[in-house]
């Protein structure tokens, strides 16, 4: 059943040696939603023969994308700030003075859950457009133990309304809400670390993150979620020097956490934390061009070390109101010196190994899931090169074609 063999294409494996792992000519055979063979079309062997054979005319075909950090589940938007910010205030005033995150946590928390999903699902159809298949979503706009797990329920629900795989990340520690003002420690207690037991009893959380940050938790407040976390067997991730060096991202490795987001602020000698620990770092270039960033992430360190690099939106109200990764892509390229190789990487293989899905997703491979993106593009660097536009022609999900 569901067997089929998918030809006339160009694959861009992301496996193996030649670059972008290219196969011209190629065909991929699957099976109940797994790739059995993969290769030159030439080579098909003969078991294949009695399996629908499907022509994709030349097409490119890419794993499908991923989306390793997103924020897409909120209520309201915050194109007034927007504006206040282009006029001259900056993201830490604005939030200091009881905007920014907390402005959509109070939208968020008189949302009822069907305009939340309503809201997200208009996001996840523009990720969609873009080729996504898996998608990472956070809470962190309702800093109630209720209204956190509201969120990520809701971003569950998604997976009931679109063909795509969801994995919710408990933020908790993302912003101190007023009734917390002048006490982060009790609200890490109260709310990060017991409505994180809760959350995960109920089966809400595949990982476990915070807002490392002036504006946000101290390294210390952090630990002490990453703790409880470990104790729960849970993976963290965490917004480590967005803004300032913290040492987040040395906090990070050491919990061996799967990925260390942001990073404009990495001090370059920090990156062999990340090496050794084999965390990813998520780029972030939505956010560094949103807030009209300078400080680059230390890409060269980064590279040097293997740390390996993930590219994703960070889809959300406030520092990064993008829901194209393909943009993101493109900006990580030109905003960061990626090549377009490292760039599609960055929404492949390494963001799965950033949701620590690489046994299923990101490369086309034997085992793997059928996943996958067919593109009407030249050739692979220019998924990364054309800022917008509609190059998806389709997407095979579990092993079948869907035309766009
Ligand atoms: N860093 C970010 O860029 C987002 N969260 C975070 O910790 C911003 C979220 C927002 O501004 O609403
Ligand atoms: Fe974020």
């Amino acid at each position: 059943m569901s067997e089929r063999v998918y030809s006339g294409c160009t694959a861009v494996t992301m496996a193996g040696d030649a670059p972008y792992g290219l196969i011209e000519d190629a065909a991929i055979v699957t099976t109940a939603g797994r790739i059995v063979w993969v290769g030159r079309n030439r080579d098909l062997p003969g078991w294949c023969a009695h399996i629908p054979n499907i022509g994709l005319g030349g097409a490119l075909v890419t794993p499908a994308l991923i989306d390793c950090h997103t924020h897409l589940v909120f209520g309201g938007d915050r194109s007034k700030e927007f504006a206040m910010r282009l006029s001259g205030a900056t993201y830490e005033e604005i939030a200091r003075a009881g905007g920014g995150i907390r402005s959509t946590v109070g939208a968020t928390r008189t949302a009822s859950d069907d305009e939340l999903l309503a809201g997200a699902l208009r996001r996840v159809d523009d990720l969609l457009a873009d080729g996504v298949a898996v998608i990472e979503v956070k809470s962190g706009y309702g800093l109630t133990i209720e209204d956190e797990m509201r969120m990520l329920q809701v971003a569950r629900r998604i997976e009931q309304h679109r063909p795509v795989r969801i994995r919710t990340t408990w933020l908790a520690a993302h912003a101190l809400p007023a009734e917390y003002a002048d006490r982060a420690d009790d609200y890490v207690a109260d709310v990060a670390i017991e409505g994180l037991k809760r959350a995960h009893q109920e089966g809400l959380v595949d990982a476990v993150d915070g807002f490392c940050e002036g504006i946000g938790f101290t390294p210390h407040q952090m630990r002490r979620v990453f703790e409880a976390a470990s104790e729960l067997g849970l993976p963290v991730k965490l917004h480590a020097e967005q803004l300032s060096d913290l040492k987040g991202a040395v906090l990070a490795a050491e919990f061996g956490a799967l990925s260390a987001d942001h990073l404009e602020y990495l001090a370059p000698e920090d990156a062999h934390h990340l090496a050794r620990s084999g965390t990813v770092a998520v780029l972030l270039p939505g956010a560094y061009f949103a807030l009209r960033e300078t400080k680059l992430p230390p890409v060269e360190a980064l590279r040097e070390h293997g740390v390996r690099m993930a590219v994703a939106t960070d889809a959300n109200p406030g520092s990064s109101p993008l829901s194209s990764l393909r943009l993101a892509m493109g900006m990580a390229c030109t905003q960061f010196r990626l090549t377009p190789e490292e760039a599609l990487a960055g929404a492949t293989r390494n963001a799965a190994a950033a949701l620590g899905l690489e046994k299923d997703y990101g490369t086309i491979e034997l085992g793997k899931r059928t996943e996958l993106a067919v593109w009407d593009a030249p050739g692979p660097d220019f998924l990364s090169y054309w800022l917008g536009g509609d190059l998806l022609r389709g997407r095979i999900i579990h092993g079948e074609f869907h035309e766009r």
